[in-house]
C-alpha cells in the first residue's frame, strides 16, 4: 500500500471490501460489515499490543504490575477482553464461545444482534515468549433461536458458518476472511492503520510438498499416520516432501494455504480426539480451507459435517490441498477395511 512517500489513494481497505460485499447481498443489513469491522478492530488492537509484549511486559503471568505500576494482564486474557467487549458493543451479536471461557456468555438482551460468534481470541499464545507467530481465529453463525439465545444456537456445524477468518500475527499482522464466496487476504499497513487487499481470491493448490505434523507424538499416532507420514520422507517415487510445523496452528494453516501440502493433528493414544477445537479452531480453518479449493476431514467426514455435542470439543484434523488431503484419507480408509 505505501512505500516511502507514497499512498495509493484508490487502495481496497478491508472495511471498503466488507461494504462492497454487503452492496452485492439484497437483504443485507448492513450487521456482517458491523461485525466484521468490529472484529477488525480487535485484531487490530490486539496486533499492538502483541508487538509491544515484550517492551511493557504484556506477556507473563496475569496480576504482574509493568514500569508504570499498571496492572499487567497476559496477552491472551488482553486478547479475549478485546474480543469479547468489542463483539458485545457492536450490538450484531447474541452468543459468544470463546476459547478462554468455560460458558457460552450471552449478550445482555438490549445489545442483541443475530450473529453467533466462536473465537479463539489468541491461538498459539504458549509460542509468545519466543516471538514464534500466533494469531487469533472465528467463525460465525446465525441465531436459530427467535427468544433468547441458548448453547444451541453455538452447536451447529461448520458448514451453517455465514463468515469465518484469522489473523496472524506474523512477520506482519495478516487478516484472512471468507463470507462464503472465496477467500481474500488483507494485510496491516502499519503507516495509515488499515488493512489492505493483498491477497485477493487466495486459493490453495491441489497438491503441495510440505507435510506439517508434530513428529514428536509419531509413537502414539495410528498405523495409517505412519504409513502416510512415513510415504512422504520415502517415497517409492519421487522426491519426498518438506516437513515443516511451527506448533501454532494459524502459521502452519496459512503457510498451508499459500503454498499447499497438508496441516494434521491426528488422534493420538494420548489424545482419542485430537487436541485442536472443533466450534474456534477445526471448523473456520476447515471452512477457509474448503472455501479455497482444498478439504478439512477429521479423517472419516468432512469437518464442516461434524454436529457439536459441546462447544470446547476436540476433533482430529486433516487439512490443506486437495489432492494431499484425499492420498492421507485413501490410507486411513484402507486400514479400517483390513
Ligand atoms: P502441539 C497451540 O498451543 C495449539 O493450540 C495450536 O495452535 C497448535 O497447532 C497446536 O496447539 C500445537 O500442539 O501438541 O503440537 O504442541
Amino acid at each position: 500500500m505505501s512505500s516511502a512517500g507514497t499512498i495509493d489513494t484508490n487502495c481496497m481497505t478491508l472495511t471498503r471490501f466488507v461494504l462492497a460485499e454487503q452492496r452485492r447481498a439484497p437483504d443485507a443489513t448492513g450487521d456482517m460489515t458491523l461485525l466484521l469491522t468490529t472484529i477488525q478492530a480487535a485484531v487490530k488492537a490486539i496486533s499492538s499490543a502483541v508487538r509491544k509484549a515484550g517492551l511493557a511486559k504484556l506477556y507473563g503471568i496475569a496480576g504482574q504490575t509493568n514500569v508504570q505500576g499498571e496492572e499487567v494482564k497476559k496477552l491472551d486474557v488482553l486478547a479475549n477482553d478485546l474480543f469479547i467487549n468489542l463483539m458485545r458493543s457492536s450490538y450484531t451479536t447474541c452468543l459468544l464461545v470463546s476459547e478462554e471461557n468455560e460458558n457460552v456468555i450471552e449478550v445482555e438482551t438490549e445489545k442483541q444482534g443475530k450473529y453467533i460468534i466462536c473465537f479463539d481470541p489468541l491461538d498459539g499464545s504458549s509460542n509468545i515468549d519466543c516471538l514464534v507467530s500466533i494469531g487469533s481465529i472465528f467463525g460465525i453463525y446465525k441465531r436459530l433461536s427467535k427468544s433468547n439465545p441458548t448453547v444451541e444456537d453455538a452447536l451447529q456445524p461448520g458448514k451453517s458458518l455465514v463468515a469465518a477468518g484469522y489473523a496472524l500475527y506474523g512477520s506482519a499482522t495478516a487478516l484472512v476472511l471468507s463470507t462464503g464466496q472465496g477467500v481474500n487476504g488483507f494485510m496491516l499497513d502499519p503507516a495509515i492503520g488499515e488493512f489492505i487487499l493483498t491477497d485477493p481470491k487466495m486459493t490453495v493448490p491441489s497438491r503441495g510438498k510440505i507435510y506439517s505434523i508434530n513428529e514428536g507424538y509419531a509413537g502414539t499416532w495410528d498405523d495409517a499416520v505412519k504409513e502416510y507420514v512415513e510415504s512422504k520422507k520415502n517415497p517409492k517415487t519421487g522426491k519426498p516432501y518438506g516437513a515443516r510445523y511451527i506448533g501454532s496452528m494459524v502459521a502452519d494453516v496459512h503457510r498451508t494455504l499459500k503454498y499447499g501440502g497438508i496441516f494434521m493433528y491426528p488422534a493420538t493414544k494420548d489424545a482419542p480426539s485430537g487436541k485442536l477445537r472443533l466450534l474456534y479452531e477445526c471448523n473456520p480453518m476447515g471452512y477457509i480451507m474448503e472455501q479455497a479449493g482444498g478439504i478439512a476431514s477429521n479423517g472419516s467426514i468432512s469437518i464442516l459435517d461434524i454436529e457439536p455435542k459441546n462447544i470446547h470439543e476436540r476433533s482430529p484434523i486433516f487439512l490443506g490441498s486437495k489432492d494431499d488431503v484425499n492420498d492421507v484419507l485413501a490410507v486411513i480408509a484402507k486400514y479400517k477395511k483390513a
